[in-house]
């Protein structure tokens, strides 16, 4: 696309296939796709591409050998040929990809046949995109990469479907299949995608399916009133049951491999079962039950909180709301139901203990969501690398046992971090968390920093490799240094979440608090003196997060309220690490950014400067941060650093 930056699939990329000999052998609208790509590839550097049963000799041969919908793929070299297999299109699509991936390598030596496939079935992305911009909350709710891909001028966007075709492209070039293409909260406009504007979201469909990704609507529950003119949307009610078997089926007249809703429920003020009296697993079969003659899913969110708590009211604890509300209920949710469970038990902050919720529903099947979109991250304008982050929780032994990658059986989703920016996600090294996240998607213990290489390699080649290394590796780790310090999240800025305000949402009624005052900070969460959300955890975390002695210090202040003094086990005090990390938080932002500024040859020129302007916004960032929570915390508790650097 012209201005587009191709991010992770520039023409390069395909030089290695480009310049040789390709057969494909198998018929279908993906195998088409695959054939597209690799003619393409040919005419830029001038190798051929047969179908079917062409005489040879042959370098690749890409070969679909059946008529299923596995996404596997088999890989193998010998004769002089690479060979991949796959039983079903789309497991061509990412066998090619994975040539792709391969480079020259892909050609090189011998190699057995191994067989590939992705972990999760599920490898969602769900945009927060409203069709209408929203008054507050803009056209993508915590969008930081301009408007939507997905709509323009209150209209899905017509001829521009190229766009979206081009994005669905990068998605199955990182494993990503699904994507839901409207905001969790439903406003007036939005609802309409699921009756009357229907044909909006089967051409967006249209744009994504030959590149193997599912289109999912996100719809209100409130439907039945606001569109189909009832007087009530109670999910035990025949009428309602009936009109979403109908609104169901004329969506899958529409859109034949439609995925399926995603609904927030009961969450933030959008409506939900508990007007009815009605449990969330009764809300959730309804809608299983409209989508499962077509083979759909419902995806159920378990983000329900109080967001209206009292903060003077210590008996509320929002960490314990998603457990307390949905463990009683396990067993209950329908086959084709998926309970959408955030990672943390509050909200994407920078540092949070996996949810407990995770653990604790053997009998449902769970989707975990990550965020992409950099809410409390950065919001785009910061470097903020997640894909350690992801791979602690994935690897996470959520029930003591199995790991969190595991225990997803319903998928894995992220919040989309893509617009229609030029760069796609506004920060141009941001694109490493959506690919980092399609590739941990299809494999849940891959290693992130080969994730993070191979991502490197594919967009910048080896030119400026080591640099970009340096300034992605540990930026999540720097990011948490110079903001909500120890687990103890949220003190940004109320409303839009960026910049620093320590007690911003101390006195709101959102459940976020931190407790600080004169003798120490954190929130008491244990079951013996605190909230009892330490108890909610499977066996060996809930003792290890019980005592401060053996809770990890990253989590100390989630889980306990310490005083300032309380040595650590890294053997400083909670005080001394607060201004350390703060002081090198901004240290190692400095550092990163002299990095990005010498590799300005390496690079091109417009992503250069992109990334360039970024920083010089981190750094000031950084040190609002660095100067305010450190000198919040010298005024409460009248201790000096150590050190004595300057604090105000
Ligand atoms: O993190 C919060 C965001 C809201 C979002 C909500 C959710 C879509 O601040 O903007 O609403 O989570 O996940 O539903």
């Amino acid at each position: 696309m012209q201005g587009v930056d191709p991010a992770w699939l520039p023409d390069e990329v395909f030089r290695p296939i480009g310049t040789r000999r390709t057969l494909i052998r198998g018929s279908g609208p993906l195998v088409d796709t695959v054939h597209g790509e690799v003619a393409g590839a040919c005419d830029r550097f001038g190798g051929r591409v047969e179908r079917d049963a062409s005489p040879g000799p042959f370098d690749l041969v890409l070969e679909l050998t059946g008529a299923d919908a596995s996404e596997g793929f088999t890989f193998e070299r010998g004769d002089g040929c690479t060979t991949v297999t796959a039983t079903g299109q789309s497991g061509l699509l990412y066998g090619l990809f994975h040539v792709v991936r391969l480079g020259e390598d892909a050609f090189r030596k011998q190699r057995p046949r191994e067989t590939h496939g992705p972990a999760l079935a599920l490898r969602m992305l769900d945009h927060w995109d409203n069709v209408a911009v929203h008054p507050v909350m803009g056209q993508v709710e915590r969008g930081y990469a301009g408007g939507s891909l997905f709509w323009q001028d209150g209209r899905a966007r017509g001829e521009l479907l190229g766009r979206v075709r081009a994005y669905g492209r990068l998605l199955a070039a990182c494993g990503i299949n699904a994507v839901a293409v409207n905001n969790v909260n439903v406003h007036a406009t939005e609802a309409h995608l699921l009756t009357d504007r229907l044909g909006e979201v089967a051409d967006i469909a249209g744009a994504l399916r030959p590149y193997g990704v599912r289109t999912h609507l996100s719809v209100t529950f409130a439907a039945p009133i606001v569109l189909g003119g009832l007087s009530t949307a109670d999910p035990l009610d025949d009428d309602v049951r009936g009109w979403w078997a109908e609104a169901s089926a004329r969506v899958y007249e529409a859109i034949p491999d439609f995925g399926g809703y995603v609904v927030k429920a009961d969450s933030e003020g959008q409506p939900g079962p508990f007007a009815y009296g009605r449990s969330h697993a009764d809300g959730a079969n309804m809608l299983a039950a409209a989508l499962e003659p077509h083979g759909g899913t419902v995806h159920w969110r378990a983000f329900v909180y109080n967001h209206r708590q009292d903060w003077r009211d210590r008996t509320t604890d929002r960490a314990r709301a998603a457990h307390d509300h949905f463990v009683p209920l396990d067993g209950e949710f329908a086959d084709n139901a998926v309970l959408q469970v955030k990672h943390g038990p509050m909200d994407f902050q920078v540092r949070e203990p996996v949810s407990p919720l995770i653990g604790a529903m053997p009998r449902t099947r769970l989707a975990v969501e990550l965020q992409a979109t950099q809410e409390y991250t950065g919001q785009q304008r910061h470097v903020c690398w997640l894909g350690p982050m992801w791979s602690e929780v994935l690897r996470f032994r959520a029930d003591g046992e199995c790991s969190v990658g595991e225990v997803a059986r319903g998928g894995l989703v992220a919040v989309s971090n893509v617009g229609d920016d030029p760069f796609w996600t506004g920060h141009p090294l941001a694109q490493a968390n959506l690919y980092t996240f399609g590739r941990l998607a299809w494999q849940p213990h891959a290693d992130p920093h080969q994730i993070l290489d191979e991502w490197i390699l594919l967009t910048f080649g080896t030119g400026p490799a080591a640099g970009l290394r340096a300034v992605l590796d540990g930026s999540w780790r720097t990011y948490e240094k110079y903001t909500a310090p120890l687990g103890v999240g949220w003190m940004v800025q109320p409303g839009h979440h960026y910049g620093p305000s320590v007690d911003g949402y101390e006195y709101s009624p959102w459940g976020t608090y931190h407790f600080a005052d004169r003798d120490g900070i954190g929130v008491d969460r244990s079951a013996a003196t605190g909230s009892g959300f330490a108890g909610q955890y499977a066996k060996p975390w809930a003792e290890m997060y019980e005592s401060p002695d053996t809770c990890p210090d990253e989590l100390l202040l989630f889980f306990h309220h310490m005083s300032y003094g309380h040595m650590l086990h890294s053997g400083k005090t909670v005080i001394q690490h607060i201004y350390d990390t703060h002081f090198e938080g901004v240290e190692e932002v400095e550092a990163a950014r002299d990095v990005w500024a010498s590799l300005v040859d390496l690079v091109d020129r417009a992503r250069h400067a992109r990334v360039a302007e970024r920083f010089e916004e981190q750094l000031r960032s950084a040190r609002e941060w660095r100067d305010q929570v450190n000198s919040y915390f010298l005024r409460k508790s009248g201790v000096p650093d150590a050190h004595g650097r300057r604090i105000y």
